[in-house]
This record gives C-alpha cells, structure tokens and sequence, in this order.
C-alpha cells in the first residue's frame, strides 16, 4: 500500500515536471530591452540589416529552409552576437507567447568526409559566434547535422537530426 502511493507521488511529480517544463512562462523583463521592431509585413528588426519571422508551423530543416528561401525570399536565421540572439529569443517568445517549443536556426553541417565537416549558415554568413547548451554539440549516433535553438532553456543550442520536424525562423536582408 505505502509503495503504490509513493510510486503514485514520484508519477505525479514527473508528470507535472514535464508539463511544466514545456509551458514554463519566461519572465517577460528580461525582453523590455528588445521589445518587437516592426520592419513591415510581419518582419521584427533582430540587427542592423536583417529582420525575421517566426513561422508557426514544423517543418524538417531542408523544408524550412526551402520555405524561408521560396517564399519569404530569405534563410534560416543566422545569428552573429548577443544582441541578435536576445532579439530572436523574445522574438520567439513572444510569437509562442512565452511557451519554450524549440525552433531552427541556419545553422548546419558542411563539407564531406574528405574535407571535414564544419558548421556554417544556409544564408552563407560567417559563424563565430556560439550558444551551444552544455555537452553540445554532441553528434548523437552521429546523426545529428543541424541546430535547434530553445534546447532546455531558452536560447540555447543543440546539434539534432534533420529530419526532425520544428518550428522555425526565416530572415532576410531589408
Ligand atoms: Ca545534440
């Protein structure tokens, strides 16, 4: 008797945990200091030349790529410093008003066995600058070529498979 009813506590705290993890509010101040830029046609300035567009809708990377370029005339958001990393984090909070679900960025893997895989931009920007979450990048199975941003906490990166389906940002020069 007392095991089923410990067994029940430890599967309703799990449970909870893991419901709140993915509806966790984010403290909205800390986005007071990149609230939304409107650049038209529901792009938000992230930098100095380019604006972005959080698109409700998950798709694997190669087709949100393909959709941000075919139809939105950009990329997959690249993102070169910390102010444009804050400005796509509240971005993306608020488009999923303040939910935590992550979403690509651009970035992905290059190259060939011969010469070496390196990570770089679909908008053919340079990559410097890094969010990477603890212990990642970590090419699990060796299979994972592209990055999600909001993995455990907001902002942060992960290397994961492609063909995984996510949210995602496009961005474009204007
Ligand atoms: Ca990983």
């Amino acid at each position: 008797m007392r095991l089923a009813v410990v067994t029940a506590v430890l599967l309703l705290v799990c449970i909870l945990d893991t419901v709140t993890a993915r509806f966790r509010f984010y403290p909205a101040f800390k986005c007071k200091s990149y609230p939304d830029k409107p650049c038209g046609g529901g792009w938000s300035r992230i930098g100095a030349k380019h604006c972005a567009k959080f698109v409700w809708s998950k798709k694997t990377f190669n087709d949100a790529q393909d959709y941000c370029r075919n139809s939105q005339g950009g990329h997959l958001v690249s993102i070169h410093n910390e102010a444009e990393m804050m400005n796509v984090r509240c971005l993306t909070s608020r488009a999923m008003r303040y939910l935590r679900n992550s979403f690509w960025i651009g970035l992905r893997k290059t190259g060939n066995q011969h010469v070496g895989w390196r990570f770089g931009y679909t908008d053919g920007s340079e990559f410097k600058y890094t969010r990477w979450h603890r212990g990642e990048p970590n090419n699990s199975d060796g299979k994972e070529h592209c990055v999600e941003s909001n993995y455990k906490n907001r902002g942060y990166w992960n290397d994961i498979r492609c063909s995984d389906k996510k949210y995602f940002v496009c961005a474009k020069n204007m």
